[in-house]
């Protein structure tokens, strides 16, 4: 009986052991992947949204809330990507009154002239090119990348962009750059993410 229970207790810990490991192997199988954007003339290219669409789609993570907000007659940020199902807030940090609003086939809505913050935030529902504007400033413009994929980054102002935490595999990079608004989608790249990765990224761009 004694013999049998350590024995029990035995495979008990093998066991406990063997499903820490299984973790914690699971949990090193990502990467880090970082880009730097070009423009046609090498110089570094900001604004540039990247998106890693996988190629299995178990188990994606669920979006997190977005906030794009209304500042000195301005969207902050102008460029942002977002994952499909995102639910995005628009305060209006202004004292002018601001209606926003998207013609775009991804997602129309309007928020009607409002003041400080809306009732409820806008859930992005489908993928593709929104292209935010404001009936009251003509100059108010922002673009939102709604993209099938956790995995996605806006390059800064050095052009460079990380893209955390990719699991290991196959992927599909996509890639949109304002200054392509209205031009073809740019054929998407495999991309296997088997470690962490260091991609330079020539954008193809009208002069
Ligand atoms: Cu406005």
């Amino acid at each position: 009986m004694t013999v049998s229970l350590v024995a029990f207790r035995r495979r008990l810990i093998v066991g406990v052991l063997s499903v820490v490991g299984a973790c914690a192997a699971a949990a090193t199988q990502a990467a880090n992947v970082a880009y730097r954007a070009l423009d046609p003339s090498g110089r570094a290219l900001d604004s540039v949204v990247i998106a890693l669409l996988p190629a299995s789609r178990a188990n994606l993570p669920t979006p997190r809330p977005a906030r794009i907000e209304q500042v000195r007659k301005s969207f902050m940020p102008q460029v942002s990507a977002v994952q499909v199902g995102t639910a995005i807030e628009f305060p209006n940090n202004d004292t002018v009154r601001h209606h926003v609003y998207s013609f775009s086939p991804a997602k129309v809505f309007e928020l009607k002239l409002y003041s400080g913050r809306p009732e409820k935030p806008v859930v992005f529902d489908k993928p593709g090119l929104v292209v935010l504007g404001c009936n009251i400033h003509d100059q108010m413009v922002a673009y939102v990348s709604v993209v099938d994929t956790p995995w996605f980054a806006v390059t800064g102002s050095d052009g460079s962009a990380q893209i955390r935490d990719v699991p290991f595999g196959d992927y599909q990079v996509q890639v949109w750059h304002p200054r392509r608004l209205g031009q073809p989608d740019l054929p998407l790249r495999p991309l296997r993410v088997a470690g962490d990765l260091s991609e330079t990224l020539a954008v193809e761009l009208k002069p």
